[in-house]
């Protein structure tokens, strides 16, 4: 058990994270072997690089290094969406971002519930990339009835997490025991089910829709499909996966490796063939499902709009609009296509793409002339700081290659893309948050603070 006295919602994330990746390192074993290589590629860059070490220090990184950054699951109805965006609630967690996966052939759309304050990401920085499966993707009518109607029925969440839930809302933390008793909870819907609700000709129908379909629908709930801890040199983890016996993804997604990191970039080992039961008269017969696997996270900087523009298009112009397997000569040509992307801090600000944090150093704060000052004048004299901003958030191209390289070589399916936030923010009971506005308001922050000193 863990502390007594009141938990609030940070601590509650806490709590429910190191919960979550000591049942996820249980229930799959091989994600166990990914974070000790996580764990030594990590000890090796910090042992490389100094300055890397010093810096993570400062700033209060270095034991939450081993931290998973997040974990992701797929709903099958609004009730269920609405539902988890109060638990999520109370472990200090919102919904930020609209993420339409279905332009990629894969029929759900997301968001991802993550503290946003800067203290409760340093605190805690768990979030959970939350699809819904978009059951109006499903052409086969009737096919079509029997998943909504299966998936009406079932109830995801126990009726003691529902109570607690409430008793948060009503109160906006729990005692300590309360807090240890929500987590427990919480975490019967992230478990694995072996058994399927439903018979063997069913799940075969779903799955022959879409292997998600069946996903979404055959289980008792929505299984935490992934973890993902943070790695200081995923290049480093991805070429050490294959040494170590795991199935990686072929390509890293997002941007190219730089000095400067922008954005996010990820990859992952290849989710594994699990035996599952069936119900009725197939009980004998098992079969096998894929669903569950492990992934890495390295981040960078935040992109402005106008920053992530020159991304989108960038990446556009390397993928050729396809969302399958990239090719082997992939990562060159990544690097080949970002090769007039800015890669030092200072461009990177003075242009516009890039968010930054400004503060008054202490010889900022002793030198009375800084106030007559342009902003630049005093970041090169070093009265000011900049610190670029941590992209806390995850892309759509990323996600989707995510997605593909977990569907078992089942090619995509097309899908007219067509995003629909408006019925997801429907389904979800709240509009998401634009994850762009959260960092224009930080970093704006940042300069207000700045002037209200200088004018005091
Ligand atoms: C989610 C895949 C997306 C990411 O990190 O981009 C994701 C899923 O497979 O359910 O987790
Ligand atoms: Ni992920």
């Amino acid at each position: 058990m863990e502390t007594p006295g009141l938990a609030d919602g940070d601590e509650i994330r806490a709590r429910f994270s190191r919960r979550m990746s000591d049942m996820y390192r249980r229930e799959v074993p091989q994600y166990g072997a990914l974070l000790d290589l996580v764990a030594d590629v990590n000890a090796a860059a910090l042992r490389r690089e100094p300055a890397l070490r010093e810096r993570l220090a400062r700033a209060g990184e270095l034991e939450r290094l081993g931290v998973e950054r997040h974990g992701a699951i797929r709903l099958g109805s609004a009730r269920e969406l609405a539902t988890m965006r109060r638990v999520f609630a109370v472990m200090g967690m919102r919904p930020v971002g609209y993420y339409d996966l279905s332009v990629a052939g894969v029929p759900v759309h997301a968001t991802a519930f993550r503290p946003v304050e800067d203290a409760s990401l340093a605190r805690n920085p768990f979030r959970v990339f939350t699809s819904l499966l978009r059951l109006d993707l499903i052409e086969d009518a009737g096919l079509r009835m029997i998943a909504t109607d299966i998936l009406e029925r079932r109830r995801i969440f126990t009726p003691r997490l529902l109570d607690l839930v409430e008793r948060a809302e009503g109160q906006g933390a729990l005692a300590g025991a309360e807090a240890d008793e929500l987590v427990a909870e919480a975490l019967q819907t992230f478990r694995w089910h072996s058994a399927a609700t439903v018979d063997k000709a069913t799940y075969a129908r779903l799955h022959d829709a879409h292997r998600l379909v069946a996903d979404v629908v055959c289980f008792k709930g929505p299984h935490i499909n992934h973890l993902t801890p943070r790695t200081l040199d995923i290049d480093a983890v991805q070429a050490a996966m294959p040494v170590r016996g795991i199935a990686a993804k072929t390509v890293i997604e997002g941007p190219p490796a730089r000095k400067v990191a922008l954005l996010l970039r990820q990859t992952s080992f290849k989710a594994l063939e699990e035996r599952i039961a069936f119900v009725g008269e197939d009980a004998r017969a098992p079969g096998t499902h894929t669903a569950r696997f492990g992934e890495i996270e390295q981040r960078g900087v935040a992109l402005t709009r106008k920053g992530r523009a020159r991304y989108d298009t960038l990446l556009a112009n390397v993928r050729h609009g396809s969302p399958g397997s990239p090719d082997r000569d992939y990562a060159g040509r990544l690097a080949g296509a970002f090769k007039d992307f800015p890669d030092d801090l200072t461009a990177l600000r003075r242009e516009g793409l890039a968010f930054f944090r400004y503060a008054r150093t202490s010889r900022g704060s002793r030198d009375a002339a800084a106030a007559g000052l342009s902003l630049e004048a005093q970041i090169e004299r070093g009265l000011v700081r900049a610190d670029p901003i941590v992209y806390e958030d995850f892309l759509p191209v990323s996600a989707a290659g995510i997605f593909q390289s977990n569907l078992g070589g089942a090619g995509p399916r097309s899908y007219a893309g067509n995003a629909a936030q408006a019925a997801f923010e429907h389904a979800l009971g709240a509009p998401v948050l634009d994850e762009i506005a959260l960092y224009e308001a930080a970093q704006a922050r940042s300069l207000e603070a700045l002037h209200a000193k200088v004018s005091q």
